[in-house]
Formats: C-alpha cells, structure tokens, sequence
C-alpha cells in the first residue's frame, strides 16, 4: 500500500489552511494539485535553459530543445505511441479536440454524420456541433441509462456507413463512469469512421496504450495528471497527422515559405506553430516520471478504496442521491441532497475548508438527461485519505442540518 502521508508532504499545497480548516481538495477533477518536484522543475528549467527551442544553434536553445523533445518521447512511452511525431504538445484538451476537428472541416461532406455520446463535457460536443455547422454534416448522440452508462445497442444502432467520426470520452468527468471505449474503436472502425477519444479525466487515473485501443486520436490535459497549467498532448495516428491540414500558421510549422506558396514542416512540427510551452512541456515530462514512480497499479487501488469508502459513507445520508450508479467507475461521485442546491451545500462546506465542484461540470446535457440543475462533484486523487473523506460527509450533514 501507499504511504499517503509521504506523498502528501510532496504537495505544498495539501497542508494549508483554507477559511481557518485543514484543506480537504476534493476538486482533482478540474485541476490536480502539483508535487514539489514539478514546482521545482519549472523554476530549473527557467533559472537554468530557459531559450527558444528549434531555432538556435546556441548551447541554451539545445538544451531547451533536448529537454523538450525528452519530454515528448516520455509522453510517447507513456501512453505506448509508435512514434514520438504523433505525439503533439498542446495548451490542453480543448486545443486538441479543436485541432481535430478543424481538420476535419477539409474532409466531410452534406450528410455525413459524426457522433458524440450523451456524456461528454462541452469540450467535447461544442467543436463538433461548430464542425457539422461548417461542413453540413449531422450531430448524432449515443443515448444513457439511468446508471449513466452509454447504451452500446443505441450506439450500434447509430453506425453507418455515413459516420465519419466518432468521439466519446474514455471517463466521463461529470460521473465518473469509465466508458467501453475498446469496444466503442472496433466498432466504428468496422464502418470506417475514426475515433477521438477525449482522455482528459482518465490520465490521472490510468495509463492508456493508444495501440492497444487503436484510436485514431487521443487529447488529454497535462494540468489534470499533476503537471502545469496549459499543456496538453494530442496523440494522432500518423496516416491521421498526415492526412489533416495544419491548425494554426505561423513560425516552425513551415518547410519553405514564399508568397505564391508554402510547403508545411514535417510531424509534429506541422501543428505546433509558434513558440510553444516550453517550460510546461518539459515539465509535464517530469510529471509523468512522478506518477510512473508511484505507479498507476497503486494509484488505482488507493482511488478505488477512497471510492468505496465515500459511497457507502455519503449513502447513509438521507435524501442524497448519487449520479453515475454504473459498475465501472473512476474516483468520483456526483451527488445531490433532496430539496437543497448544490451550489449552497458547496458553498457551505468550503467554510469548512472542504473543495468540491458543484453545478453542471460542463456537461449541461448530463444535467438535463436526470432534470437537475447540477451536481455536488467529489473528485478523489491517489492523495486523498479516508479521514478527508469523512471529513466531507461529516461537513455535508452539517449543511444539510442548516438548510432544511
Ligand atoms: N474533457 C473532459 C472530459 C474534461 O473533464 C475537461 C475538463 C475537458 C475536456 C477540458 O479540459 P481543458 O484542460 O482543456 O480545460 N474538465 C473539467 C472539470 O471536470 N472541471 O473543471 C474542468
């Protein structure tokens, strides 16, 4: 087992106060806390090869480019990539999914269709509704049930030879529910649609093999696994990167540039224009090794202890509901108490030095599917404890005893 006070002393952060209380972060789904070693290695890289990468002949600029591209061969290893140039360095999830479906806009035609699932987060459905605006192709929803897992027969039901794309999130961040996302790739590959798989929630969970699944693309967030705010990576298959047309223009993504025409870079330069996060990019790297030494099989298991345990604790609380009752589920709950917004228990228990989410977590249509204006989130991560959790349920009794 994991020695969580060991790890806990790598987080600055977790031993703060907050409104006078211990801080209790249970809010790992929007953002994950940073281990001092990440802290330290953005101050390094600043004090130390702080230069533009892939442009300098001068000793900084190489240092900087080594490091860069380390990191970039750690992100391929990480998640199991061919190659390092199908691995591209993003702001985050959101400029992947972008970058995709931009590149798309090229390709479909009137009457194609893309499909989305019921339980994504806007990032996820915005970009292809704005797709099927441009390109007049049509939005199709693989539907849930009330356990908030995806209906595979409605799925199958969808498929065609008309769909081109099909998108779905491998851990839905409103729910927590893990979806059948193999399963989802054999699938639509069987009609020839390619498959993005959104990964923002699953990697600070679990080490995703993108051979192994064989999806066509895979965008996560470098912020949510313990790294810097503003990174990201989209992995896409070569013959994918290939096919798609750059995102942006600009400086590094060029081979020749003349008035009358230009000739784009080679992977993955073609889609990284402008200089890009250098120091977050290095530093996601160093994220990585940080979670790779404490092992993702005892991350697993520490989460699926703290998910168990907050269930059965939240449970015995009258009136609370649970969302996303599926069996396969990452360390989150999504509830609500009977009669009460979530927004005031929320706001109550962060008097009590407890950091949850409350409201419709980017997935309104979720929201809508159950009737409900949003949900209380719980987002548990490998450094949270059993106390903290009932810590939380103590502090949600004493709000439900103040507002009923
Ligand atoms: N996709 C999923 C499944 C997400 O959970 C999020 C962020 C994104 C995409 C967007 O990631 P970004 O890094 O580009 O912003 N989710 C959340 C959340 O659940 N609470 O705050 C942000």
């Amino acid at each position: 087992m994991l020695d969580i006070q060991k790890i806990r002393a790598d987080f600055p952060i977790l031993s703060q106060t907050v409104n006078g209380k211990p801080l209790v972060y249970f809010d790992n789904g929007a953002t994950s806390q940073k281990p001092q070693i990440v802290i330290d290695a953005i101050e390094k890289y600043y004090q130390e090869i702080n230069a533009n990468i892939h442009r300098g002949v001068h000793t900084l600029s190489q240092l900087a480019t080594d490091a860069y591209e380390v990191s970039r061969g750690k992100v391929q290893h990480h998640i199991n990539a061919k190659f390092a140039h199908e691995v591209l360095f993003t702001s985050g999830t959101t400029f992947g999914i972008n970058l995709v479906t931009n590149g798309f806009a090229s390709i479909l035609k009137p009457g194609d269709e893309v499909i989305v699932s019921s339980l994504e987060h806007h990032s996820n459905i915005v970009p292809w509704q704005m797709l099927c605006e441009r390109t007049g192709a049509t939005l199709k929803v693989i539907p849930m049930n009330e356990d908030g897992e995806l209906i595979m027969e409605a799925f199958e039901a969808l498929l065609s030879e008309k769909t081109k794309v099909v998108t779905v999130n491998h851990i839905s961040n409103a729910l927590g529910i893990i979806n059948p996302i193999k399963h989802i790739i054999e699938k639509a590959h069987a009609v020839g649609a390619a498959v993005l798989i959104d990964g923002a929630q699953a990697v600070p969970h679990l080490k995703p093999d993108v051979q192994d699944l064989d999806c066509d693309f895979y965008a996560f967030s470098g912020h949510k696994m313990c790294g810097p705010t503003g990174t990201g990576i989209l992995y896409g298959k070569e013959e994918w990167l290939n096919k798609l047309p750059p995102y942006q223009g600009g400086g590094e993504m060029i081979k020749e540039v003349t008035f009358e025409k230009t000739t784009y870079a080679d992977l993955p330069h073609k889609f990284e224009a402008g200089t890009p996060n250098i120091a977050g990019g290095i530093v996601l790297g160093t994220a990585i090794d940080y979670l790779n030494n404490i092992g993702f099989d005892n991350i697993q298991k520490q989460e699926e202890a703290l998910l168990a345990h907050a269930t059965k604790r939240l449970l015995e609380i009258e009136g609370l509901r649970i969302y996303g009752t599926g069996k396969n589920k990452a360390s989150v709950v999504s509830f609500n108490i009977d009669g009460i917004h979530p927004y005031d228990i929320g706001s109550i228990i962060d008097k009590l030095g407890i950091a949850v989410r409350t409201g419709h977590h980017c997935a309104q249509p979720i929201m809508n599917f159950f009737c409900i204006p949003g949900t209380i989130r719980a987002s548990f991560s490998f450094y949270n404890t059993i106390e903290e959790i009932d810590a939380m349920v103590e502090a949600v009794k004493k709000a439900q005893t103040m507002l009923s």
